[in-house]
């Protein structure tokens, strides 16, 4: 009886002086080390990460890219040095073929079990073996209600040759090739030379029309919450974000349809640090901290529980919470590297 009185003693004392027992009980057995993760600009709640090294004793080394084909570029110089990646599907799709992609362990992930249905074995990962979705969207048209009497409902309205500097462009190479695309009834993933000759044509005269105030990439949140331009071509999620600070901003997917994408959390097959990015990548599909990362980016999240913590004004925005006819109107990206080099030589001769 003795015995077991000391015992309890010594074990409440070294809880004591551990620090406090709940972090040391889901500290994790990879404490100490220190992952890299490369995520686009603005697309996590930076306390989420903070948060993580709290309870988990996993330091994050945090860097940032602004669009797929500068972290391809990054990635590949930079072999070794990254734990935890976040290509769109595309680019997975690319990764995959290429061997460039770590299988992950699920079973060490459970809170991926909370992942959406639809977002099972996807085109880009059919057997679902390489990437975790961490947020997922449309690319539309974001407008200015105080500018923009009509509702905008068409592509046609950001190539319309009366519009003075009034668009901002999104600077991203598969993006503003593939609204062109769709707006002259294409698929934005055609191999076709006339069809991309022709939405080169399309995008050249859009600049050279005036019709273009610049092409930007996360800038252009701010430029719209200023109300600088009338309408943008933008990531459902940057759009939201952008209405969230101003109620004359509305956001649609037109008519013609539109890209609809999956970012997903991959892990590099140079990663040296595996199962601490693993660590990560289920921390982020934990349900309350996907919630926090939704409220803070307004993405649209992938885990399932998340919509049920969403308030109804939240769950109408079709920025938010596409409707089941929004997703089927519109195509994901494929991989085109075969095509890469015309893509390439139009959007240097758009941009120059
Ligand atoms: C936010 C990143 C958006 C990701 N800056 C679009 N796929």
């Amino acid at each position: 009886m003795k015995k077991a009185v000391y015992i309890l003693i010594a074990a409440l004392l070294a809880c004591a002086l551990s620090g406090f027992a709940p972090a040391a009980l889901a500290e994790s057995e990879y404490a100490g080390t220190t992952i890299t993760v490369y995520n686009w600009y603005d697309y996590i709640d930076p306390d989420v990460v903070s948060d993580f090294t709290k309870e988990t004793g996993i330091k994050v080394n945090y860097v940032c890219f602004t669009t797929n084909e500068e972290m391809y570029v990054q990635m590949t110089k930079g072999e070794g040095n990254y734990d935890v990646i976040v290509p769109s599907d595309y680019i997975i799709e690319r990764m995959v073929k290429e061997g460039a992609l770590a299988e992950l362990d699920f079973d060490a992930m459970p809170n991926t079990a909370g992942i959406l249905d639809w977002m099972h074995n996807p085109d880009y990962d059919p057997e679902n073996k390489y990437s975790v979705p961490f947020m997922w969207g449309t690319v539309g048209i974001l407008y200015n209600t105080d500018y923009v009497d009509e509702e905008v409902t068409s592509w046609a309205t950001i190539f319309d040759p009366a519009l003075d500097r009034e668009v901002y462009m999104l600077d991203s190479i598969r993006d503003s090739i593939g609204v062109a695309l769709k707006y002259l009834g294409y698929s934005m993933n055609t191999q076709e030379d006339s069809e991309l000759q022709a939405a080169k044509e399309l995008l050249i005269k859009q600049r050279e029309d005036g019709i273009v105030r610049g092409y930007l990439v996360d800038e252009v949140k701010d430029k719209m919450i200023g109300g600088e331009a009338s309408y943008a071509v933008m990531w459902s999620g940057d759009a939201m974000y952008s209405i969230m600070e101003n109620d004359s901003l509305v956001y649609v997917v037109p008519e013609e349809g539109s890209n609809v994408w999956v970012d997903g959390l991959c892990i590099p097959a140079s990663s040296k640090n595996k199962e601490a990015a693993q660590v990560f990548i289920d921390y982020l599909c934990r349900p309350d901290i996907a919630y926090r990362n939704m409220e803070y980016i307004y993405y649209c999240t992938p885990i399932q529980a998340v919509y049920e913590m969403m308030d109804e004004e939240e769950l109408a925005y079709p920025g938010l919470n596409p409707s089941q006819e929004i997703i089927d109107n519109c195509e994901f990206f494929h991989d085109i590297t075969d095509r890469m080099d015309i893509y390439d030589q139009i959007w240097l001769e758009i941009r120059s």
